[in-house]
């Protein structure tokens, strides 16, 4: 029987990343315990971002999502360890900002601002299939 370590792709989204927030980020999954496997800067194209975010298509915030995820670099992140899809999730709290829990990632550092799509710092994989599929688009080369 082998094991494979879990992976996830976490996205630090271009609110975070142009309020120099990927330090902090990183710090909280590191600090977790989790490994950062693959680390990259990069401007995300519209392309990606349908293929990301396929499941949205359609959602009265899917255009301005693509428009705000397009909008400047982003940091490509792969964490690595036991749980940790689930674990990032945790870290990174309620998709709204303003219902995220304090001690979050997005309680403690994301806010509403009003806008047609919420900005809330991170991404996380929500699952084994969803992380699979996501480091390959971000990640081709792993
Ligand atoms: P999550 O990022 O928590 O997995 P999601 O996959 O449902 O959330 O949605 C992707 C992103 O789209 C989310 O991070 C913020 C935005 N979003 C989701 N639901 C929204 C809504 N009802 N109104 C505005 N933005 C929304
Ligand atoms: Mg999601």
């Amino acid at each position: 029987m082998t094991t494979q370590t879990e992976r996830s792709l976490v996205l630090v989204k271009p609110d975070g990343f142009s309020r120099g927030l990927t330090g902090e980020v990183l710090r909280r999954v590191e600090a977790k315990g989790y490994t950062i496997a693959a680390l990259a800067v990069t401007t995300p194209t519209r392309k990606q971002l349908a293929e990301h975010y396929a499941e949205h298509e359609g959602k009265p915030f899917y255009e301005p999502l693509v428009d705000f995820m397009s909008s400047g670099p982003v940091a490509a992140v792969v964490i690595e360890g036991h749980r940790c899809i689930e674990g990032f999730r945790a870290l990174a709290g309620a998709t709204d900002p303003t219902a995220a829990l304090p001690g979050t990632i997005r309680g403690d550092l994301g806010r509403d601002w009003g806008l047609k799509v919420q900005q809330n710092i991170v991404h996380g994989s929500d699952s084994a299939d969803s992380a699979t599929r996501e480091i390959g688009i971000w990640f081709p080369e792993l």
